[in-house]
């Protein structure tokens, strides 16, 4: 019985805080939106308004759970929101499962929490190995004033998971987790494709993507049907196009020869050290 009339108390009080934070964000739009002055004032006045009822309705709905989750938190005097860990990246690329990534790679991260991250109980967790955040030592730090971590990977050939473990002081928890490889044998390429295909390069270049296993000095050949060299590119080793992990390279459609690319087929040939090991067809179709 008691629990009821406690629980509707909570309840009424959630509302009232949901109709005073919408009423406190209409309040604070007014003075803005007058503050343009003049005859201008009630015009701007009713596009604000509909702006709000209408146009941001999720940014409202938003705010008001947020309003209602932060003083739910008050009430029970609890935080009750986990870290945020974003922009998570490895040599500056976005890591999917499975990616090649560099032995000495370095990831970076931004791992942030309203009420402060725990350095304590945070870690960067390599396989079993578990170094928390207060530990890192120069060049791996965290921020906590920015929220940047950086982290230099120490990998051995295989397959590693990465994990960071974001705490915050009540204990909310949030983890990033990836399977990564690192492969130092003979060079590879996997996923070669282009896009579109076909292509029509009157529309805009087309992308040509391809994941290497490891970083290596990559020559692209393009050849006509007839079996003419029409094109060639190549990448050094560990910068695009000859990195580890996905490479990225735009073809507007020109030949070398200074003229677009006629109608037909094309074969691209990904080559490293004297060996083919990545094509791709490509039809031109204008
Ligand atoms: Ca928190």
């Amino acid at each position: 019985m008691n629990k009821r009339i406690i629980l509707t108390f909570i309840v009424l009080l959630c509302l009232t805080a949901v109709v005073f934070a919408g009423q406190s964000s209409n309040f604070t739009s007014s003075p803005e939106a007058t503050s343009s002055g003049g005859g201008n004032a009630s015009s701007s006045n009713f596009s604000s308004n509909t702006s709000v009822g209408s146009v941001s309705g999720g940014n409202l709905v938003s705010a008001s759970f947020s309003a209602l989750s932060g003083f739910l938190s008050m009430l029970v005097g609890a935080d009750i929101t986990a870290p945020t860990i974003t922009t998570v990246k490895i040599d500056s690329q976005t890591v999917v499962n499975n990616d090649y990534v560099k032995k000495d790679g370095t990831l970076t991260a931004v791992v942030q929490d309203g009420t402060g991250v725990s350095i304590e109980s945070s870690a960067m967790i390599i396989d079993s190995s578990t170094t928390y955040f207060k530990n890192l030592t120069s060049p791996s730090t965290y921020d906590a004033s920015t929220g940047n971590l950086t982290y230099v990977l120490n990998l051995s050939t295989g397959t590693h998971t990465i994990v960071i473990s974001a705490v915050d002081y009540n204990n909310n928890t949030s983890t990033y987790t990836r399977t990564v490889r690192v492969d130092t044998g003979d060079p590879a390429a996997a996923m070669a494709y282009i896009y579109p295909n076909p292509f029509n390069p009157l529309n805009g270049p087309a992308k040509i993507a391809y994941q290497l296993n490891r970083d290596s000095d990559v020559t692209l050949y393009m050849f006509n049907e007839i079996n003419q060299l029409v094109w060639k590119r190549v990448y050094l080793s560990g910068v695009n196009g000859g990195k580890s992990g996905y490479n990225e390279i735009s073809w507007d459609g020109n030949t070398d020869f200074g003229d677009l690319a006629g109608n037909g087929p094309y074969f691209l040939r990904i080559v490293s050290g004297g060996k083919m090991i990545g094509k791709i067809k490509i039809a031109v179709l204008k």
